[in-house]
């Protein structure tokens, strides 16, 4: 299937023209008067569509509208606000098919892959539905005689998600969820190599709002990064700012949102590893492994960076490995049996040839692949042949997040040793340890196992399950989001304490007697 064809069969389903309001403050903002970025299909080159930037003007007034929407939405029962939700929820369900494809040519994924990306909405959609009920505080004994405390938690105010192209709707409904069952309003900037996606999904988001009566809770700022970041960044009326991307623009981020004290969630670069212990199941060994390397083209932050083959399996695993990356099928992402897309675009393509050059030099063996691949009628898409490199663990390049297919390998002895390479790079997100070995599966659990924050057994680096909290340590960030209690990061949490007696004890037996 071409790209034209893919497009005619959406584009009108989810109500999108060749040129699109990238600003949406309550209503879509004019396309006249504004400039313009052009939206590039990953797959052949082409243009798909025009969207608007947001000038300074137009943030303002997302802001203002945001302010007031919060006013009311802040006092609507928690429960309420879940009901919501989970109407969005229902809503994709029916645009799964319509949306997920968008993904496809917007961003390359493969088509299972654009469907998983809606999915993993619906799925945050029916978690946030559930939470609506349980924002649960804890009660606290006091030591005054009676006198009661306990926690509650309120709504925080307007937050702002920035998002990376590679899950360029999935990592906003994480957080445009959760907080919009916590009570919160959402500011989005989407990356704008997704721009239409986030159009999409805001259109489909905005009609169940206006079907409930509510104001608008989903803002849409489409621009540059180095603006509208920025501006979200330094903005006192976004408390939070939850940010996907690169460590040095998420180092930048954080530092501006420290200055004026506000609250981040950063998912920062991954630089995960697979450990393969010598007793494992191969089958499953492998196709982990693969997954993990492959899916997305190496464009995920939990794609497998590094692989870390105990020394007796080394030889076996790497020639099956191998054979995997030679018969794994590049190319159009629309069509079925194609499991490796394209990348983003050219510069990606040139930072994984650039990446496989400094391995060379510096003392890597590349095994496999690493070049371009040139896909027939897709001469001006951006495509790779995945490389597989035999590597030192100390190797510059190894410890840095190239966001490509280039899979970096290992050779340890004991598991001392497989977790001293693991731990060895300055990124924490997501590992995994493939084996049958009870003891070596705990040392990758215990204290001296993994630092990451995600930790895997028997399953791959990639594709973590929403219910989980989200996130990593280190140079990733230390963010959480997502599942689990993820949700306190979007709340305020207040300490109450009531006196219901008849004298006022004051605490820590202080006395302050004033007749
Ligand atoms: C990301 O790459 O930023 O765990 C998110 C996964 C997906 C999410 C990845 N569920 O691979």
């Amino acid at each position: 299937m071409n790209i034209t064809e893919a497009k005619k069969q959406i584009m009108g389903k989810l109500e999108l023209d060749d040129v699109n309001s990238g600003i949406f403050y309550g209503e879509w903002a004019k396309i006249e008067g504004r400039d313009t970025m052009v939206s590039y299909s990953p797959i052949d080159g082409s243009q798909i569509a025009e969207v608007t930037m947001a000038t300074e003007e137009d943030y303002q007034k997302v802001l203002d509208r945001a302010q007031e929407s919060f006013k009311i939405w802040r006092d609507i029962p928690a429960p309420q606000r879940g009901l919501l939700v989970k109407e969005i929820g229902n809503e994709l369900r029916k645009y799964k098919t319509a949306l997920g494809k968008l993904v496809s040519i917007e961003v390359g994924k493969t088509i299972v892959e654009g469907e998983g990306e809606v999915q993993e909405m619906i799925d945050i959609a029916d978690f946030a539905l559930g939470l609506s009920r349980q924002f649960y505080g804890l009660t606290i004994v006091s030591e005054r005689p009676h006198h009661r405390m306990y926690e509650q938690w309120l709504p925080l105010g307007s937050i702002g998600v920035i998002t990376s192209f590679n899950f360029p709707c999935a990592v906003w409904a994480w957080n445009a969820m959760i907080a919009a069952a916590a009570g919160d309003i959402c500011v989005w900037k989407p990356s704008s190599k997704g721009a239409l996606i986030a159009i999409a999904t805001t259109k489909i988001v905005n009609r169940v709002v206006e079907k409930f009566g509510y104001p608008p809770l989903f803002f849409l700022v489409v621009g540059r990064g180095r603006e509208v970041g920025e501006w979200m960044a330094n903005d006192p009326a976004l408390p939070l700012i939850s940010f996907t991307g690169s460590i040095p623009t998420g180092k930048r981020i954080a530092e501006n949102v420290a200055k004026r004290l506000g609250r981040t969630i950063l998912e920062l670069g991954g630089n995960n590893a697979a450990i393969v212990t010598d007793q494992t199941d191969m089958t499953i060994a492998l196709r982990g492994v693969a997954f993990g390397a492959l899916a997305t083209a190496g464009q995920r932050c939990t794609t497998t960076r590094r692989l870390i083959l105990h020394q007796a399996i080394y030889d076996e695993f790497l020639t099956k490995l191998k054979n995997i990356f030679e018969k794994v099928k590049i190319g159009n992402p629309l069509e079925p049996g194609v499991l490796v897309g394209p990348l983003i675009d050219e510069k990606a393509v040139e930072n994984h040839l650039n990446a496989i050059q400094q391995a060379i030099h510096q003392g890597g063996k590349l095994i496999f692949g690493g070049e371009k691949a040139n896909i027939p009628g897709l001469e001006n898409g951006h495509y790779v042949i995945p490389a597989l490199i035999e590597a030192n663990p100390d190797m510059d390049i190894v410890k840095e997040e190239t966001f490509a297919p280039i899979l970096y390998v290992m050779k340890y002895r004991t598991i001392e040793e497989a977790l001293e390479i693991h731990n060895n790079v300055p990124q924490g997100l997501s590992s995994a340890i493939f084996t049958n070995n009870l003891r070596d599966e705990e040392y990758f659990l215990s204290p001296s196992g993994s630092d990451c924050g995600i930790a895997n057994a028997n399953t791959s680096t990639a594709g973590a399950e929403i219910g989980g909290a989200f996130g990593g340590e280190k140079e990733t960030g230390g963010g959480r989001e997502s599942g689990s209690d993820a949700w306190k990061n979007y709340m305020r949490r207040q300490t109450v304490t009531i006196n219901y007696g008849k004298d006022l004890p004051l605490s820590q037996g202080v006395k302050f007697d004033i007749d």
